[in-house]
């Protein structure tokens, strides 16, 4: 039986895969997240095919972007997020932004805006990514992201990048 929240943010969360079958790890990934005590799931993006960012020598990604609600605090919720990548076999020892099986990012929790050792909240970087920018928009099209602004406006300086929504 799940533990049901009395308080609770909407969170958003990216998930990002370019190792070993990403459409089944963003879709167990989901599952997982679904199934932690303390997060039910409000809204999921279409899946989207995405150019690496940074090395390029890296299998294409597939991203998307998960809406929830939750009475975890951020740094309970990060790590539930970590022990899920860990589950799904990340390791971490390649260099940074390189190929990875799973990478949960948390992208945004409520109105809050933070930078404590681990966690910086909205995730850094987040306004130049279009693979975090447009299944953000398709799910939350009225967003303001603390801090940055509207989604539509981060959006329209925020070129596509390759980035394509699969079917
Ligand atoms: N950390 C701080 N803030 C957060 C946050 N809001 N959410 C810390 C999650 N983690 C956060 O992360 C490194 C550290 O960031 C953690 O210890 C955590 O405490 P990591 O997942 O261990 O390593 P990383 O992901 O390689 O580092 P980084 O710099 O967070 O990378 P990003 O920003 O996650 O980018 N290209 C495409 N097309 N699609 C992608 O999804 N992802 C990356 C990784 C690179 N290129 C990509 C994609
Ligand atoms: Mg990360």
């Amino acid at each position: 039986m799940k533990y049901t929240a009395s308080v609770s943010t909407v969170a958003y969360i990216g998930l990002g895969s370019n190792l070993e079958q990403p459409v089944a790890q963003i879709t167990s990934a989901r599952t997982a997240i679904a199934l932690l005590t303390g997060v039910k799931e409000l809204a999921f993006s279409s899946l989207y095919h995405s150019l690496p960012m940074g090395p390029q020598d890296q299998p294409d990604y597939v991203n998307a972007v998960m809406g929830v609600k939750t009475n975890l605090l951020p740094m309970a919720l990060l790590r539930s997020l970590q022990a899920i990548e860990n589950d799904q076999g990340r390791l971490r020892i390649g260099e940074r932004w390189g190929a990875r099986t799973l990478d949960l990012d948390v992208l945004i929790y409520g109105e809050q805006e933070f930078d404590v050792p681990d966690l910086t909240v909205p995730h850094k970087g987040l306004e130049e990514r279009s693979f975090v920018l447009y299944p953000l928009f398709e799910i939350a099209p009225q967003l303001r992201v603390p801090g940055k602004g509207f989604i539509t406006d981060l959006i329209a300086k925020c070129p596509l990048a390759g980035l394509r929504r699969m079917d």
